[in-house]
């Protein structure tokens, strides 16, 4: 028997389409789908392979129970029920907020918000993030000050039409290749595109301006395009004027950010960034796309609002053909962040704190709800440190291998009393876990992904379960055994969903069928929303912000000379736990390695290929080197991809105030040749 089942990617937040291959009860292949709106035919790499891991020989299948340091598997009931009286006692004995859940941007939007009321009317608790925490945070928070919603403004469909893209901190060809093939149309039609990033990238190479400046150094770079613009008369002011407030402040705060003077700071020649900030305000059709670059720093949250500073200079946002593009990274991290997977808000960004808004779902649920915002992922390790939290509930996050400095996080796990993990491998986290629930990938569930564009696609179920049940059963299930009843049909999750989320009353199955719709959608038949902040932002005017320089938590010094910048490649995907165990995804590069600039190699003795001891305050690990000219003098960057090399032992955990996300993309280093 042969069926094609037309589905969404489960890796990046570009959202493509295809359909997987069955065959007699197995995925047997990927076959992409001309007619999704967001693909339209197209995939990467990991899309194309991706039906790999879902029958992969090391798949969870069963419970597994840890006895003196020992998994063993076990029956549903016996895990299910072990886990639900350890709850109730950590419960009984220490109160609902020592207990903390992780959901997963890799799960569906209705297991999300299935695991944000799991956590608040079940376990009676706000503590609940995901991996947006050490992602895009401070997007939320940044562009939410800013603009009054912290989410893109714009649609990919735009992108082939500008005429100027701006593209900082972001590596879109490697980490939303899609989207990247778009960024390469728009070029091929005469669009000029600026780089900023401290590496050439791809998008570098066909860029009009490749600025290279320091990793940490956005804010001076920005303030300077801004100080320019308004010195060369480029500013909307009619846009100013009309629809923002604060502009006399913003005007006041650049005026020291020329871009003579910020040339020490960032390392960029001032004519560069002249020529950089005069294309982008004099285009007509210009647009900023954004990731990591900007906000894994503990200046994340004002990166983002220097951004949005920039945009409303210029008047370039709030109408088609402009705006931000903040690439969300995880299939499905907007939704997490949608469905309030997070401590402070319910669904739709509803505040917990607000007494109306608890009141609705109160009356819904049926239980009284905890009124104060629970602990960000950030604040739940060191509260677990301290022993304040006794539990974690882990869903689909590896953070032993991807939050910042590893050996805090193990610190954390182990100080836990009780630890669950529910994956689809034995991740490193699943590892140290007391009990390790299997859950279903992708292609053994229904339900809904929301990608970078608030596109909301269905994600349609290929196969049963492998293990039985899927992420939302066992949330359910436990949830019952708690005394709390919930039931998993994603359609009727979606139904709750809209009926108690304003910015998604319009959404349902049966509309979602054709090519998703993007959010707000918030009447029945509304026809969903490709740009927001049309004629006026969602929080009236556009609000501008001024900002200062404030350099990295830790910049290099005498014994530690370089600066250490991380991220992503096109073959392997986060944790590596799944593009890992794909053969022809792994076999490209299977181990980690350093950039180096040849200057620096020659300073420091390292030959390409050759082996080096990269080391920082909190830890070392030895990789080979690759010496290349596409990373400034003075940076190392290294990705994170590698269980067996993890990088993130190096890293630091210095957050940003804000929105608490780690600073992954900046921190001192040195380099040892053995
Ligand atoms: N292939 C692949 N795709 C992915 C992922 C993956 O692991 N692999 N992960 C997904 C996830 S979760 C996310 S969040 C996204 C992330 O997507 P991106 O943010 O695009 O990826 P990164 O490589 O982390 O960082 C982007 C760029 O920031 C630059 N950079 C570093 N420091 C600075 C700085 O201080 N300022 C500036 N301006 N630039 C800097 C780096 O050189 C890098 O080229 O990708 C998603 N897509
Ligand atoms: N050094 C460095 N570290 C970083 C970053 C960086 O730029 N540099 N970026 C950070 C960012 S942006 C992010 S988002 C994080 C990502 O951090 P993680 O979210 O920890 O990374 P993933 O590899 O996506 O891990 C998700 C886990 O979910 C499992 N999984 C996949 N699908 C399902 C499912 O349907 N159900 C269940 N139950 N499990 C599933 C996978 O097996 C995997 O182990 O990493 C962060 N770490
Ligand atoms: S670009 Fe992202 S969503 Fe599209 S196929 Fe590649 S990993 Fe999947
Ligand atoms: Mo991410």
């Amino acid at each position: 028997m042969i069926k094609r089942v037309l589905t969404t990617c489960p890796y990046c937040g570009v959202g493509c389409g295809f359909y997987l291959d069955v065959r007699d009860g197995r995925v047997a292949g990927v076959i992409p789908s001309k007619s999704n709106t967001v693909s339209k035919g197209y995939l990467c790499v990991k899309g194309w392979h991706s039906h790999e891991i879902v029958q992969h020989p090391d798949r969870l299948k069963k419970p597994l129970i840890k006895n003196n340091g020992k998994f063993k598997e076990a029956s549903w009931d016996t895990a299910l029920d072990y886990v639900a009286n350890r709850l109730k006692d950590i419960k009984a004995k220490h109160g609902s907020d020592s207990l903390a859940v992780c959901a997963s941007a890799r799960c569906t939007n209705e297991e999300n918000f299935l695991m944000m009321k799991f956590a608040r009317a079940a376990l009676g608790t706000n503590n609940i993030d995901h991996c947006a925490r050490t992602c895009h945070a401070a997007t939320v928070s940044g562009l939410n000050q800013s603009f009054g919603s912290g989410a893109g403004t714009n649609s990919y469909d735009e992108l082939p039409f500008m005429d100027c893209i701006l593209i900082i901190g972001s590596n879109p060809t490697e980490a939303h290749p899609i989207v990247g093939w778009r960024v390469r149309t728009a070029v091929d039609n005469g669009a000029k595109t600026i780089v900023c990033d401290p590496r050439r990238i791809l998008s570098a190479e066909s860029a009009d301006v490749h600025i290279q400046h320091y990793p940490g150094t956005d804010i001076a770079l920005i303030n300077a395009m801004i100080n320019f613009i308004i010195r060369e008369n480029l500013h909307d002011k009619e846009f100013i004027e009309k629809r923002t407030e604060g502009f006399n402040e913003l005007e006041e705060a650049v005026k020291s950010y020329t871009p003579e003077s910020v040339k020490d700071i960032t390392g960029v020649k001032p004519e560069l960034i002249k020529k950089a900030a005069r294309i982008y305000a004099a285009s007509k059709k210009s647009c900023i796309m954004y990731s990591l670059g900007m906000t894994e720093h503990t200046v994340g949250t004002d990166n983002v609002i220097a951004m949005a500073n920039l945009a409303m200079v210029t008047g370039h946002v709030g109408r088609e053909f402009s705006g931000v593009y903040p690439m969300r990274g995880q299939n499905n991290v907007q939704g997490a962040c949608d469905m309030g997977a997070l401590p402070n808000v319910y669904s739709g960004y509803q505040p917990v704190a607000d007494k109306n808004a608890r009141d609705k779902f109160e009356k819904a649920w049926g239980v009284e709800l905890p009124a104060r915002p629970g602990l960000t992922l950030t604040d739940m390790i060191d509260s677990a440190i301290k022993g304040d939290v006794k539990c974690f509930y882990i869903i689909g996050e590896d953070q032993v291998r991807t939050d910042p400095d590893t050996h805090m996080i193990e610190r954390a796990l182990k100080s836990l009393e009780f630890l669950v993990v529910q994956e689809i491998f034995l991740s490193e986290t699943a590892k140290m876990a007391d009990v390790v629930l299997p859950g279903a990938s992708f292609a053994e569930k229904e339900g809904t992904f929301t990608c970078a564009e608030r596109r909301i696609q269905r994600v349609r179920r290929a196969i049963l379960p492998i293990s039985g049940k899927t992420d939302g059963d066992i949330i359910c299930e436990i949830s019952g055994r708690l005394g709390y009843k919930m039931e998993f049909d994603s359609l009727k999750v979606c139904d709750e969903i809209a009926s108690l989320t304003p910015l998604f009353k319009g959404v349902s199955f049966e509309r979602l069928e054709e090519n998703g719709l993007q959010w707000p959608v918030p009447e029945h038949g509304h026809p969903g929303t490709p740009v927001v902040h049309l004629g006026k932002f969602t929080r009236g005017l556009g609000r501008f912000i001024p900002l200062k320089h404030k350099p990295p938590a830790e910049v290099p010094d005498k014994e530690y000379p370089f600066i250490l910048t991380t991220g992503r490649m096109l073959f392997h995907y986060n944790t590596g736990t799944m593009t890992r165990r794909v053969s022809n995804l792994s076999r490209e590069y299977p181990h980690n390695f350093v950039q180096i600039n040849p200057k620096d190699a020659e300073t420091s003795g390292v030959k390409n290929k050759g082996r080096v001891k990269v080391k920082t305050r909190r830890g070392e690990l030895t990789v080979a080197a690759e010496v290349t000219d596409k990373i400034k003098k003075g940076v190392l960057w290294m990705p994170f991809h590698f269980t067996d090399e993890p990088t993130n032992v190096l890293t630091n955990s210095a957050f940003d105030p804000v929105c608490k996300t780690g600073e992954y993309k900046a921190c001192a280093a040195k380099i040892e040749k053995l």
